[in-house]
């Protein structure tokens, strides 16, 4: 499998690395290069010896770890939400854990959180998925849907107005923004001052603009793409992202020393190879990864791999759920279906047909199913 992350322009990361220097290292002693060491060192070693047992099995939770601008949210309907009915998915929990992991039930878990949220969910009970897409073309996403969505805030006047109107409608209605989902939560208000800012500054300057015809590089109207790709807020979040998701060491972590470690990380580089053997070696324990530019053979794959598994798996406690009829403990899971039947032949047959029209994308519009969080795909 290709890996696209820590391939960064070598006299970037060069630079990146003396000003983090520059700004990290002369005030902390806990990222000094021998504690860093040691700390990265551990922490690989430890996750690296925790044994994923037959990772392309599928276990009770489909846990879909969804590396943010990588087609994930299209790849969860059309695919993962047809295989799954609504009782078998967890209450959406992109901003943060909103049901109890451990009450028996659910089957499919989504969110933007990082691996580390694996250390709340069932131990031994879980099977992992996620979609993997080339870095250049993720970061270049990941910019324009930080910008699009900072852009709607533009029919305010000011920055002042935004955020007290963004107050107003928080505590009014019960949904999630995509303000309060990582990472868009540090993206998107970030742009948005920056947007803020430019119009203000056309406006001081008065109506005397030619425009460049470069989308990318327009400074009078948005930042330009160099700037955002350079920038730190980018290189934190965006552009190991998916490296440090799969390590469970990005920003949004809910490891205690997963700060610490990234600091270490980024500021001696070095180290990031610890990083990205743990990445890598926990997406060979997944149950699947997609790759968006692999997108239909992919969808084939994953018919054969995961599909299959998982009606198969429904078949099973659905039969389960029948043979206790009697039994009514309120331990039971949802069931999968009232609609089965119980000969297993026609089980099959119906398996079947469900596995065909859950497979074929081309019946699946993502426009038709706007519920929940709909920010990014
Ligand atoms: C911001 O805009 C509001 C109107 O939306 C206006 O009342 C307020 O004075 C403005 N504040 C500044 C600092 O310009
Ligand atoms: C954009 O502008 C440059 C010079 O300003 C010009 O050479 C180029 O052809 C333009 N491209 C398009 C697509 O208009
Ligand atoms: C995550 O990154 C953003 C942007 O760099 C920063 O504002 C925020 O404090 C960081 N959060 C943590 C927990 O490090
Ligand atoms: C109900 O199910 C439990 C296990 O799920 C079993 O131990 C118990 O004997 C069952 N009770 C009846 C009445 O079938
Ligand atoms: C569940 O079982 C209890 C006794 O164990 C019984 O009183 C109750 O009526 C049962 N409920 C249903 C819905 O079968
Ligand atoms: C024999 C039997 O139970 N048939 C049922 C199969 O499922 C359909 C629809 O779910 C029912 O209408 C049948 O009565």
């Amino acid at each position: 499998m290709e890996f696209y992350e820590w391939r960064m322009d070598h006299a970037l990361r060069f630079a990146l690395m003396l000003i983090l220097l520059a700004i990290v290292h002369p005030s902390s002693r806990s990222y000094d290069f021998e504690h860093c060491k040691n700390s990265v060192k551990q922490w690989a070693s430890s996750s690296l010896h925790l044994d994923t047992k037959d990772g392309h099995i599928l276990k009770d939770m489909l846990f879909f770890l969804h590396v943010p601008r990588t087609g994930g949210r299209t790849y969860f309907h059309c695919f993962l939400m047809k295989l799954y009915s609504s009782a078998l998915e967890c209450p959406q929990s992109y901003d943060k854990l909103r049901f109890n992991p451990h009450k028996p039930g659910y089957r499919l878990f989504v969110t933007h959180d990082d691996y580390s949220m694996m250390s709340k969910l069932p131990t031994e009970k879980n099977s992992v998925v996620t979609i993997l897409r080339n870095t250049i073309e993720r970061v270049f996403s990941a910019d324009e849907f930080s910008v699009e969505v900072a852009t709607r805030f533009l029919v305010h006047q000011n920055l002042t107005s935004v955020l007290k109107m963004s107050s107003r409608i928080r505590s009014k209605n019960g949904g999630i923004s995509t303000l309060e989902i990582w990472p868009w939560k540090y993206l998107v208000p970030w742009m948005r001052e920056d947007l803020f800012t430019r119009r203000d500054e056309r406006k001081r300057r008065g109506p005397h603009y030619t425009y460049g015809n470069d989308s990318y590089d327009m400074e009078e109207i948005v930042m330009p793409l160099h700037e955002y790709i350079n920038h730190l807020v980018a290189m934190d979040i965006v552009h190991n992202g998916a490296t440090f998701q799969f390590a469970g060491l990005s920003n949004n972590s809910n490891i205690r020393e997963a700060h610490e470690l990234r600091q270490c990380v980024i500021t001696h580089e070095i180290r990031g190879k610890y990083v990205l053997k743990v990445a890598k070696k926990r997406l060979d324990d997944m149950l699947y990864v997609w790759i968006t530019e692999d997108h239909r053979e992919s969808a084939t794959m994953f018919e054969n791999v995961v599909g299959a598994q998982v009606i198969s798996q429904l078949m099973a406690s659905t039969a389960n759920n029948n043979n206790n009829n009697n039994n009514n403990t309120s331990e039971q899971g949802p069931s999968v279906s009232d609609s089965t039947n119980d000969t297993t032949d026609d089980q099959d047959g119906e398996a079947y047909a469900y596995l065909l029209n859950v497979l074929s994308p081309e019946h699946c519009s993502p426009a038709t199913l706007d519920n929940g969080y709909q920010g990014s795909s």
